[in-house]
């Protein structure tokens, strides 16, 4: 334990680092050093509430698998060498080959004081626009949707205005898996108010549960879907004619709206329903997502959307508005600072010279500020992959597992001359790339503010002190701008002075008449930012907080919004006879990303272990896909291997795949190596929902499970590793022969010495295999031709233990096996709800809850509870009423 002053044990109030939702923490550290999370019953967003993930947030803050000191060339170095190389290799490269041949790549999870030093050394003073960010595949169609609207990229409403709603439309979005505490304000609301809630998605997902209608719509069809709803609008009469007073391009968008006949998929029926419900409704909220932006055509997504808003008056009023919900703790305050290649600082505009020139004299930069955007995210790979640009630095991201052609980022970071990575995990893809590793402090150790959906700035606060040499992501950029020479500019020595800058730049934008105005923050004192409470912007002389355009103010020259006349496309690669199927990829509950943390968390790898594929179960039966057997996916750019899920909420024609898998974890279950990099034209954001892509089984001749106290490396044609409490436990498949397997999985696990209990059966190609040392279990190997049917959990649950019948793979009748968990915040698993649906009658989410406490806590593994009653439950007579 450190005797640093900062690190007490008294609780401190923090920011959840996962979701756009911004939810209050309260961080303790326990008297072993280990943190306590809890909801903040303060924070606005959340009011107490966490889901799986915060709950478990304390799980992932231990040092194994950290990042721990710098390394140049594949050798641990001291800061001073490793930050001396930095500079002199990037120096070197730029008075070579000039400022555009080098790149920041960033990320919507860096705090906002971090990402405003790195947009200020790339734009301001190495005079380069090429800072991008993974927001690029995140929020960017909505950025230029917005900016197209409304002049400007801001969120016009707050969390109130879902609590004040009538109507709730999902488009492109599984609030209750992706923004859970927002979906349990949601449903909070419906049981006060009785909210309607429709949710548009090509697939039935845990969002639906709640919902009073499902359109699952032709991928990509969403703007054709508005812009129906926009026609009927206008021929229902339905316009606010005083509003369009302050809008533009009404007709034309209505006329455009018209003529657009395309497929939705959807029936008549299922049309005028969603027309009925949205345009009866005067409070209406439609909140929007991935299935929205990422799309070559997500800003006219963005625009369709915010079209029939405009039409009807309905924005910036409590309880209606178009509402972009951000996926990264972040997302938004790096909209703020100006992170994305295209923009400047604070809302002002790269295009715009009086707004470069104010900035360049502010920042005192020694040239004027480039003109022309920077590369956004797909070209700066391309960049980097034909040599154009020769260095790169990489903060908070993982793009060789998350960018689109994956495959082919990850070989151009190989071969490109100077990769600088930092982060605060040792082995990503992407460190697995890198030139010069750079250790950064972590959540619940390092000091700023985030941005959350509502434009909420919160507070990250320090309370664990991090490995010794792990030092905060904005020093390391300050150090690197003064080693290059712009002492004065880098000097700041603790984050709340770059606030105060960020904070009196932004009045310089309030000053153009630009809505980010947080000048009102610019005087405050470290006291007083240490003690900042959540804050929504603006926060300026003139205004505070609060709504956007409700009194028709827009940030266009004329003042007036715009709506725009739009022609829906379909996505950019159609399926054909080679690639019949359409690949849409997104989220799982309970893992983040790339899963450098929530991969950590034996908890919340239980929901699911390995990567899987959502396909209907005709499309599998045609495919010749057995339940649980092994797919092998190809597209245009690439390949990958997941185990199949016979889902009938999957169109006919579509499939489902999960993004959290890497090299790391499961190297066959890269999502994004499949997905092209089509993108928006005027965004850039590329299209990871809709990827063409050719299925057939995997022709596996053995299938395994795995299991060990020592993490383990497998070698074959599939494998999947998860965390276990006791452990790790792997799901294996091999096409080749295995002729000895007691020294296959002696070799497996590197246990050369232990004890090998067998059993076999050659003739069906079977093989079971325990390795203990002191009797205790320390691996465990169970090999079968088919997919392997175990308790697994009960063989994960024997790991260091004496378990002399764990080869049978069967639980003993006394100890229940839980099975997979459902409910990760209780901990509740399959069984546990099965024996009560069954067993105990029970047939509603209400009673199993009460019964087994799942779903009490965040309440995102309803809809699985749910769908468990329906498949479970005893039918009973029909009631004679
Ligand atoms: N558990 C968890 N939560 C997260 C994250 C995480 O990694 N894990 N990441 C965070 C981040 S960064 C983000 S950006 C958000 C993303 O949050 P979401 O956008 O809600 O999540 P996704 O699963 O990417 O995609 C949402 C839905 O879009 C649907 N969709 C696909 N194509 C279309 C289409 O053409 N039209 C429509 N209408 N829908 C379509 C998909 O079927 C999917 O259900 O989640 C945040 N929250
Ligand atoms: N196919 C497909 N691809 C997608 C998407 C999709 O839906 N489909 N979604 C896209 C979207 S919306 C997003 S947001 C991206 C997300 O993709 P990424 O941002 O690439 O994924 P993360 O796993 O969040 O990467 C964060 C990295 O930062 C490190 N890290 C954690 N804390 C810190 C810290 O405090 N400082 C530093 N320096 N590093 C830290 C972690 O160890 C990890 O390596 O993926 C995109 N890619
Ligand atoms: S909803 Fe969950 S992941 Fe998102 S901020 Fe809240 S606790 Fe964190
Ligand atoms: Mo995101």
């Amino acid at each position: 334990m450190t005797a640093d002053p900062r690190f007490t044990t008294t609780a401190v109030r923090s920011t959840c680092p996962y979701c756009g939702v911004g939810c209050g923490v309260l961080l303790a550290r326990d008297d072993a050093g280990g943190l306590t999370v809890r909801g903040d019953p303060d924070h606005p967003a959340n009011r107490g509430a966490l889901c799986s993930k915060g709950a478990a947030l304390a799980e992932t803050v231990g040092l194994g698998g950290r990042l721990l000191a710098p390394r140049v060339g594949g050798r641990a170095a001291d800061w001073e060498s490793a930050l001396d190389h930095v500079a002199w290799r990037l120096g070197a490269i730029i008075a070579r080959h000039g400022p555009d041949s080098v790149a920041f790549y960033l990320s919507g999870q860096m705090l906002t004081e971090d990402y405003y030093v790195a947009n200020k050394l790339m734009k301001g003073f190495i005079g380069s626009a090429n800072v991008d960010t993974n927001s690029r595949l995140c929020m960017s169609s909505t950025v230029a949707g917005h900016r197209r609207a409304f002049g400007t990229d801001t969120v016009p409403g707050t969390y109130e205005d879902i609590d004040e709603a009538d109507l709730v439309v999902l488009v492109g979005s599984n609030l209750a898996w992706c923004h859970p505490i927002l979906h349990r304000r949601l449903m909070a609301a419906r049981a006060a108010r009785g909210t309607r809630i429709i949710v548009i998605d090509p697939r039935r997902t845990a969002s639906c549960e709640d919902a009073d209608l499902h359109l699952p719509i032709r991928p990509g069809a969403d703007v054709a879907l508005f812009n129906r709803l926009l026609a009927e609008i206008a021929a229902r009469g339905a316009t606010d004619t005083g509003f369009l007073a302050h809008v533009e391009g009404a007709e034309a968008a209505i006329a455009a709206a018209r003529a657009d006949r395309a497929d939705t998929g959807l029936s008549e029926a299922q049309i005028r329903a969603f027309c009925d419900m949205w345009i009866d409704t005067t409070r209406v909220v439609t909140i929007f997502s991935q299935g929205v932006n990422q799309s070559s055509s997500g800003t006219d997504k963005v625009n369709a959307i915010i079209n029939c808003h405009l039409a009807t008056g309905r924005i910036g009023r409590p309880g209606m508005g178009p509402f972009s919900v951000t996926g990264q703790p972040n997302a938004m305050g790096g909209r703020e600072v100006g992170g994305l290649a295209n923009m400047l600082a604070c809302h002002m505009a790269l295009e715009n010279p009086a707004h470069r020139t104010a900035v360049a004299r502010f920042w005192n930069a020694p040239a004027p500020l480039p003109e022309r955007p920077g590369l956004k995210a797909v070209e700066m790979f391309d960049a980097v992959a034909e040599g154009r640009i020769r260095a790169i630095w990489i903060i908070h991201t993982n793009p060789a597992a998350t960018m689109p052609d994956a495959d082919r980022v990850r070989a151009a970071l190989k071969a490109c001359e100077l990769v600088v990575v930092s982060d605060i995990t040792a082995q990503t893809d992407t460190a697995e790339c890198a030139d010069v590793l750079l250790p950064a402090l972590g959540w619940a150790e390092k000091d700023g503010t985030v941005t959350n959906s509502d434009r909420t700035i919160s507070r990250q606060r320090p309370v664990l002190p991090g490995p010794r040499l792990a030092r905060a992501d904005w020093a390391i950029l300050a150090d690197i701008g003064r080693r290059l020479g712009w002492r004065d500019a880098f000097a700041w020595d603790r984050p709340a002075q770059i606030f105060r800058e960020h904070a009196a730049l932004s009045g310089i934008a309030g000053g153009f008449g630009l809505d980010f105005d947080i000048s009102g923050l610019a005087g405050i004192s470290d006291a007083e930012y240490d003690a900042l409470a959540p804050t929504r912007w603006p926060v300026s002389a003139a205004r505070r907080g609060g709504r956007f355009y409700g009194d028709g103010r827009f940030h266009h020259a004329d003042g007036r919004a715009r709506m725009v006349a739009l022609t829906s496309r379909p996505p950019a690669d159609m399926p054909d006879a080679e690639r019949p199927f359409v690949l849409n990829t997104g989220r799982a509950r309970d893992h983040w990303h790339t899963m450098t943390r929530t991969g950590r968390s034996a908890r919340l790898s239980a929901h699911m272990a390995e990567p899987w594929l959502d396909i209907h179960p005709k499309d599998a039966a045609r495919l010749g896909l057995a339940a649980a057997g092994l797919a092998e996916v190809t597209s245009a750019t690439g390949r990958a291997v997941l185990r199949v899920r016979l889902n009938n909420g999957q169109r006919r024609g579509e499939v489902f795949a999960p993004i959290h898998w890497t090299g790391q974890t499961a190297p066959t279950g890269r999502v994004s190596a499949l997905v092209a990099g089509r993108c928006d034209p005027l965004s850039g954001q590329p299209e990871s929902k809709a990827t063409p892509v050719a299925i057939r089984p995997l022709a596996a001749r053995w299938l395994a499970f795995a299991v060990a106290t020592r993490p383990f490396r497998p070698d074959c044609a599939y494998w999947a590793l998860a965390r276990t409490a006791g452990g790790w436990r792997a799901e294996l498949a091999g096409t080749d022969p295995v002729a000895d397997w007691p020294a296959k999985a002696r070799r497996l696990f590197a246990l050369a010495n232990a004890d090998l209990a067998e059993s076999a059966d050659p003739a069906r190609g079977a093989w079971r295999g325990a390795l203990t040392e002191n009797g205790r279990l320390v691996a465990a190997l169970f090999v079968a031709p088919q997919p392997v049917a175990l308790m697994r959990d009960h063989i994960t649950a024997c790991l260091g233990r004496e378990a002399p019948h764990v080869l049978t793979g069967m639980a003993p009748a006394d100890a229940p096996d839980e099975g997979p968990v459902v409910c990760a915040c209780l901990g509740v698993g399959v069984n546990a709800i099965a024996r009560a649906i069954v067993d105990g009658a029970l047939s509603s989410v209400a009673q199993i809850a009460a019964a087994t406490g799942a779903g009490t806590n965040c309440g995102s593994c309803r809809a699985e509870v749910a769908a468990l009653i329906d498949r479970l439950s005893v039918p009973r007579p029909a009631a004679a009423e």
